[in-house]
Formats: C-alpha cells, sequence, structure tokens
C-alpha cells in the first residue's frame, strides 16, 4: 500500500460555523473540496498518526462517498483505527456516545442536521473532539487556518470497502471496526431510563407516533420504541434514512413535521408524538392537543428528570443558549442549583458538562441533553418524556399546564427571515448595534426599552471568551427580544429573531397575540421593512 500524496491549494471559505462546516452539497463534491477540510482538521489536532477516529452521517446525498474518502485518508495520515457505523449511519447523539465509551481521539461526524439533502441541497462535516462534543472555537479555528495554507493531502488509491456488516476490515494498516449503529447507543439509554415502567405505560393502552422524517433516527426508534418498549409496529413513522429525506427537510418542527402536527391536533391523535431531524440530534414533543416549545420542554425535563433512574440523585446545573427562553433559569432557581447562559451551538455546552457543572442543557432550536453524551439528543429527550409520563400518570397538557402554574409561562416563538441578501441582513444587524447604547427608556409601540447589549460569553471553566454572540433587548413588563444571524445556513442570510414574554400568571392568550406588541416594536426598530423589504417571516417556529 502506499500513500499518495495530492498537490492541491487553499480553499476559500473553508470556516466552520455553527455547527461545523456546512455548504451545498454540489460544493463538497468538488475536486479536493472534501479532502482537503478533513486534511485541515487532522493538521489542526497534530496529525491521526497512531489515533483512533469514529466516522459515521446521517445518511444523506454523498454519505457513502465520502466516508469512503475520509477512511482512505485516515489510513493514508497513519490513523491506528476507525469506528464506523454500517453502511456508514450514525446519529450524532450515537457518534458521540461511540466517541466516548472507546475513548477515541475524536470523531468525524457527516451531517447537515435539519437542512434537506440532496445533490443540489446540503451536506457538513464535523469533528468532535475526545470528549465526545463538537470541535470548540479554538480548534473550528485552527482548522480554518490549517485550510487557508493546505498545499497537498495524502490519501490510497484502494477500492471502496464493503461497510455492509459489523466487523473487522483492514485499510493499509489501518484497522476500521464496522459496527452496528443502534446497540452501544440503546444500551446507554436501558441504563438511564426505566424501560420497565415505560413498557407498563404502553402495555397500558398509552399511544404514540415518532416521526423519525426519512433521516436516521429510523432505527434507533424502531430498535427502542417498538422493540424494546413494545410500541406497536407502526407507532415510528418515515423510519427507513433516505438519501433526500424524502425531499422534505428533515427539521422537527411544527412547520416541517406538519402532517404529524395536524395528527396530534386532530381527533385521532395519539397520547404523544415526537419527531427528530436528519442526524437524530434534535426534537419535537407534542401532546395531544399540546405542541410543547423546545424552551418549555427543557424546562419541563429539568423539573421532573429525577423521576428518571439516570437522575434521580438531581441535576447540578441547568444550561441553556441565550436566545431559548428563561423558563429553565426558573427551574434551576426552585431548585437552587446553577443556571448558565451560553452562545448558540452545542459546543458551549461541552465544558460545562465535563467540569460537572451542568447536567441537562437545552436550546430553542429544539435541541435538549444531558452529560450521558457530549450532543443533543433527540430520541433521549423523547424517552425522558416518555419515562416522566410512565411515572406521573398524566397527559402532556395537564404536566405542561401544571408547570406553568407553578413557575409562571415564558410565551415564545421565533422568527426566521431566510434567504436575505448577505449585506441587506449585515446593514440590518450593524444598525441595530449601533443603537443599543440609546434604546433604553425608548418607547415602540406599547413597549418601552429597559436594557440592550449585544451578548457575550465568558466561559467558566476555561475564561475563553465569545464575542458578537447576538442582540438582546428588554422591555419593560418581562418581555425580550434577540436577534442573530444564523451559523448553519448555506444561501444568504438567515435572520433569527427570538420573542419572549414572560407572565407570571398565564393569561391563557394564544402565543400569538401574546408576542404581537413585542413583535411590532422589534420589525419598527429594526427597520425590517425598509431593510428587508419583509416584515413576515418565512418560518416561524
Ligand atoms: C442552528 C440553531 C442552533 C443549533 C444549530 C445546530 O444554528 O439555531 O441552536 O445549535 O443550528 O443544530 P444557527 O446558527 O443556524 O442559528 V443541528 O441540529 O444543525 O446540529
Ligand atoms: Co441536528
Amino acid at each position: 500500500m502506499t500513500v499518495e500524496t495530492v498537490q492541491s491549494a487553499p480553499i476559500e471559505g473553508q470556516k466552520p460555523g455553527t455547527s461545523g462546516l456546512r455548504k451545498k452539497t454540489r460544493i463538497f463534491m468538488q475536486p479536493h473540496y472534501l479532502e482537503n477540510f478533513v486534511q485541515s482538521i487532522f493538521n489542526a489536532i497534530g496529525g491521526a498518526a497512531g489515533k483512533r477516529f469514529v466516522v459515521g452521517g446521517d445518511g444523506r446525498y454523498f454519505n457513502k462517498e465520502a466516508i469512503q474518502t475520509i477512511l482512505r485518508m485516515a489510513a493514508a495520515n497513519g490513523a491506528h483505527e476507525v469506528l464506523v457505523g454500517t453502511e456508514g449511519l450514525l446519529s450524532t447523539p450515537a457518534a458521540s456516545h461511540l466517541i466516548r465509551l472507546n475513548k477515541t481521539n475524536g470523531g468525524i461526524i457527516l451531517s447537515a442536521s435539519h437542512n434537506p439533502g440532496g445533490i443540489d441541497e446540503d451536506f457538513g462535516v464535523k469533528f468532535n473532539t475526545p470528549n465526545g462534543g463538537p470541535a470548540p472555537e479554538a480548534v473550528t479555528a485552527r482548522m480554518f487556518e490549517a485550510s487557508k495554507v493546505l498545499d497537498s493531502y495524502v490519501t490510497l488509491s484502494t477500492p471502496d470497502l464493503d461497510l455492509g456488516t459489523p466487523g473487522k476490515l483492514r485499510l493499509g494498516d489501518m484497522v476500521v471496526r464496522v459496527v452496528d449503529p443502534v446497540s452501544d447507543y440503546r444500551d446507554l439509554m436501558a441504563k438511564l431510563f426505566d424501560f420497565e415502567a415505560m413498557r407498563g405505560l404502553l402495555a397500558g393502552g398509552f399511544t404514540l407516533c415518532f416521526d423519525a422524517m426519512h433521516a436516521v433516527t429510523g432505527p434507533y426508534a424502531k430498535t427502542i420504541l417498538e422493540g424494546d418498549l413494545g410500541a406497536p409496529e407502526g407507532s415510528v413513522i418515515n423510519a427507513v434514512p433516505l438519501p433526500d429525506f424524502g425531499g422534505g427537510h428533515p427539521d422537527p418542527n411544527p412547520i416541517w413535521a406538519k402532517p404529524l402536527m395536524d395528527l396530534m391536533m386532530s381527533g385521532d391523535a395519539p397520547d404523544f408524538g415526537a419527531a427528530s431531524d436528519g442526524d437524530g440530534d434534535r426534537n419535537m414533543i407534542v401532546g395531544r392537543g399540546a405542541y410543547v416549545t423546545p424552551s418549555d420542554s427543557l424546562a419541563v425535563l429539568a423539573a421532573n428528570a429525577h423521576l428518571a433512574p439516570g437522575y434521580a440523585d438531581g441535576l447540578a446545573g441547568v444550561a441553556r443558549s441565550m436566545p431559548t427562553s428563561g423558563a429553565a433559569d426558573r427551574v434551576a432557581d426552585a431548585l437552587g442549583i446553577a443556571s448558565f447562559e451560553t452562545p448558540t451551538g452545542w459546543k458551549f455546552f461541552g465544558n460545562l458538562l465535563d467540569a460537572g457543572k451542568a447536567t441537562i442543557c437545552g436550546e430553542e432550536s429544539a435541541g435538549t441533553g444531558s452529560d450521558h453524551v457530549r450532543e443533543k439528543d433527540g430520541l433521549w429527550a423523547v424517552l425522558l418524556w416518555l419515562n416522566i409520563l410512565a411515572v406521573r400518570k398524566q397527559s402532556v397538557a395537564e404536566i405542561l399546564d401544571d408547570h406553568w402554574t407553578r413557575y409562571g409561562r415564558n410565551y415564545y416563538s421565533r422568527h426566521d427571515f431566510e434567504a436575505v441578501p448577505s449585506d441587506k441582513a449585515h446593514q440590518l444587524m450593524d444598525r441595530l448595534a449601533g443603537m443599543l447604547a440609546d434604546l433604553p427608556g425608548q418607547t415602540f409601540g406599547e413597549l418601552t426599552v429597559s436594557k440592550a447589549d449585544e451578548f457575550s460569553y465568558l466561559d467558566p471553566v476555561d475564561g475563553s471568551s465569545s464575542h458578537n454572540q447576538g442582540l438582546r433587548i428588554w422591555f419593560d413588563g418581562g418581555a425580550r427580544a434577540v436577534l442573530r444571524l444564523s451559523g448553519t445556513g448555506t444561501e444568504g442570510a438567515t435572520i433569527r429573531v427570538y420573542f419572549e414574554q414572560y407572565q407570571d400568571a398565564p393569561s391563557g392568550a394564544s402565543t400569538e397575540a401574546v408576542l404581537r406588541p413585542l413583535r411590532e416594536a422589534v420589525l419598527t426598530l429594526g427597520a425590517f421593512e425598509h431593510i428587508v423589504g419583509r416584515t413576515t417571516p418565512g418560518v416561524v417556529t
């Protein structure tokens, strides 16, 4: 076996965003594009020689080819062993678990998560560090720097490996261990949750529908929900991962999981509905007639986690990303535990989890997880909900009502303005950033600004700081708006606007009605109409 050195040159724009490098699939398929980035990863971590990695992806278009390329490059770079899921499939949380379980030097995960898949859609590559979590900013910065000076990469010219069945293969001097993507993850879930109680719940007639959205969670949900817990066959729908996710966005929210939402709001609704995203790290939870916002879900899980065996000793702390509503903070206060507010993106939770400062973390974008892995984990959230439902013997709606009565309610909604020309989006954000200091005391419609700032984060564990993490505007009467630009898009810019209104004694009015004055104030002060020519978002979640 001879290692081939391929001459290349730096490719512009290989800068990882909120969650790895995401580009149009055709860009990743260009000569040297993927190879340059993979070599930059290895170069940024001091080489791959003698190291062990996990590699897998969500099965989207180009997953198979990319896995083969990465395996060859890992072997050519001298890696000792790579663990890869059967057919190259691994959910993001399962990959995180395998990295930790096998004490590897990290892993490469192929996914553009909730973005659609296909030759004309999106692809992504992300490196996770030995703790199982997404590379922190210092590491992604080194990857980007490495990409700017790259002049060659190494690979092998070997035929594709057959990754169809678990077993041990060799590629040059490197061992390739093909592993079942589900089994170790399943064992971890069985340790954390009371499967017996959950089996009892389902045997007692409790019904559920889990929409895997033709993405990677299908096999996991089938094994655990239908296999281990005894949900009737057919409880998991769209369970076969497809390279184009059946043509939809594998994004578990009321817009993209509309058929499930419609079912849950209908007379035929099962007791519990859930969905997960392309790579299995996100979740949507919906009870019969009761959608649970991700921010509320985080708060409910934090308040009730002790009902599951894995969390019976209580939580060390709760962490949420800055745009996520403050509902979880209220639970932390009541429990007398710490709460943390981090920038958007799971990589910022890693240090808190490693240091034992936080046990449960969450983001408003349908991500919840705990210290069991270092990624958000869609199916984990579903199982924790089911465990809580099995113990409390109440409906999702009753649990939510009870929660709001006790803690008050943070009405919440996110509006996305997608595919905005980049210059316009920056113009809007820069203008607003420049106005922040003068906003307090000014009134917009019914609301008066009480405070405004640009969010910076000082990591309490390693002392690193991250700036420009979003604009925050608070108003008298418990309202808050956050504006930031997405770091996962592949076309133009996406402006995300997050609205939140706290009510101590929830009025019961619709979220739309409660948030209207806030929305109007923010659209006015942000000059949306004038700068981007739009006041209606493309997606509301
Ligand atoms: C979005 C979400 C963020 C999430 C990220 C990755 O980022 O807002 O909360 O961590 O996607 O999720 P952005 O920068 O577009 O707002 V996933 O499921 O792609 O791993
Ligand atoms: Co995801």
